[in-house]
């Protein structure tokens, strides 16, 4: 599994010779196992891929995702919080850190490693010495009231994940309303809603990934043509 990497067209994407970090937080239940091995199916024959798990006593969400072989074992890490989830992803990153650098070193041609918090509250943001971005998945059954009472995970995450709408008939949740009030808070920072019941192939989240390492790879490019350039008049000078 993975990539080939004779022809690596996402080795500009790793400027500091290292993956992207992609943290995958949101409350309980809300669907991140299912985004992430949903993503894990879709991008893995085109990218070098990893993944770490975050529970609080158990590696429940690495177990299902072996179980479901969406990586080979080797490319999936439990990390057991033992407290807040958010400590983990926030405040002492060090047995997240350890996980995605043991992965990358079993694997240095990896693109991307995604992370995956433990499910909190509305307020958990990942660590940006941990996550280079993140997504945070909310249920429409948890209420359509969530977006608008905002809370950090809804209004900074680098993409916005609402999920289970197959659900939304069932509970009354206002999806519209979720996306505007969502639209609201988040400054334009994009707005995905999924079912992964319906639409198990998580399309847009994928395509938003692919986006982000096509955007890393051209400001490394331009990065890259400018250092060229000061080389260039240093020498002529
Ligand atoms: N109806 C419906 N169920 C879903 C959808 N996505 C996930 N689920 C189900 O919701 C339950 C929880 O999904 P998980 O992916 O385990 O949620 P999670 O956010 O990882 O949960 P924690 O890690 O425990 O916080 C599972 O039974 C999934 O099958 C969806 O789009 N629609
Ligand atoms: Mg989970």
């Amino acid at each position: 599994m993975g990539a080939n990497h004779d022809h690596d067209p996402y080795a500009a994407t790793r400027p500091h010779g290292r993956a992207l970090r992609l943290g995958i937080g949101g409350p309980v239940g809300s669907g991140k196992t299912a985004l992430t091995a949903a993503l894990c199916r879709a991008l893995r024959d085109e990218l070098d891929l990893a993944v770490v798990t975050n529970d609080i006593y158990t590696t429940e969400d690495a177990d299902f995702l072996r179980r479901e072989a969406v990586l080979s074992d080797d490319r999936i890490t439990a990390v057991r919080t033992g407290a807040c989830p958010h400590t983990a992803i926030r405040d002492d990153i060090s047995a997240n850190l350890d996980a995605c650098e043991a992965l990358q070193e079993r694997h240095p041609g990896l693109d991307l490693i995604i992370v995956e918090s433990g499910g909190d509250n509305l307020t958990a943001l990942f660590s940006q010495g941990l996550a280079d971005r993140q997504i945070f998945v909310l249920d429409v059954a948890g209420g359509d009231d969530v977006p608008r009472k905002g809370g950090l995970g809804v209004a900074a995450a680098d993409l916005l994940v609402i999920n289970k709408t197959d659900l939304a008939p069932l509970v009354g949740s206002d999806l519209a309303m979720m996306g505007r009030d969502a639209g609201k808070v988040r400054g334009g920072k994009p707005v995905v809603f999924s079912s992964l019941r319906e639409r198990p192939g998580a399309d847009e989240v994928a395509a938003w990934i692919r986006g982000v390492l096509h955007d890393l790879a051209h400001e490394h490019g331009e990065h890259e043509h400018e250092h060229g350039r000061e080389r260039e008049r240093a020498a002529a000078s």
